[in-house]
């Protein structure tokens, strides 16, 4: 199924110049960048992005980290492309996630892991309207 998931290169991604080469990842394995921007999150957005976890005790370090900077958020298309661009980013925390996966080789630790991408299409719905409500605007 042709579907669209949401991904943000997070500050960490944004700070050691890994754009380019992370997008470049992306367009390798046949997906396509449909919309693009960088933008600095604001705190409220990102407590509603992660508001799952609200209760965990990381979450005030996670808001503070994913608001140090700017991030790139950026819309990719291609069948398949949630479970495709969550196999290419890899799980949470580096150490564990698979060999050549994105968290993998660049990612720092668990809390500062360069990407993240929608777990599922409902999440992606979800996310793409929080991260780019200009599209939705009649
Ligand atoms: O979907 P994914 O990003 O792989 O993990 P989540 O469990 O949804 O957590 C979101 C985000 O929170 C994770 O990418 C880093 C951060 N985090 C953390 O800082 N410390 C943890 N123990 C778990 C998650
Ligand atoms: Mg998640």
């Amino acid at each position: 199924m042709e579907e669209r998931t949401l991904v943000i290169i997070k500050p960490d991604g944004v700070e050691r110049n890994l754009t380019g080469h992370l997008l470049k990842e992306f367009e390798r394995n046949d997906l396509r960048i449909s919309h693009l921007k960088t933008i600095q999150p604001e705190t409220a957005r990102v407590r509603k992005h992660y508001a799952e976890l609200s209760d965990m005790p990381f979450f005030n370090d996670l808001l503070t980290y994913f608001t140090r900077g700017p991030v790139v958020v950026f819309l990719a298309d291609g069948e398949n492309a949630v479970n495709r661009v969550r196999e290419l980013v890899g799980v949470t925390d580096p150490k564990a996630a698979r060999p050549n996966t994105l968290r993998r080789l660049y990612g720092i630790d668990k809390s500062e892991n360069t990407i993240h991408a929608s777990d599922s299409i409902e999440s992606a719905e979800r996310e793409t309207k929080l991260w780019f409500p200009e599209l939705f605007n009649a």
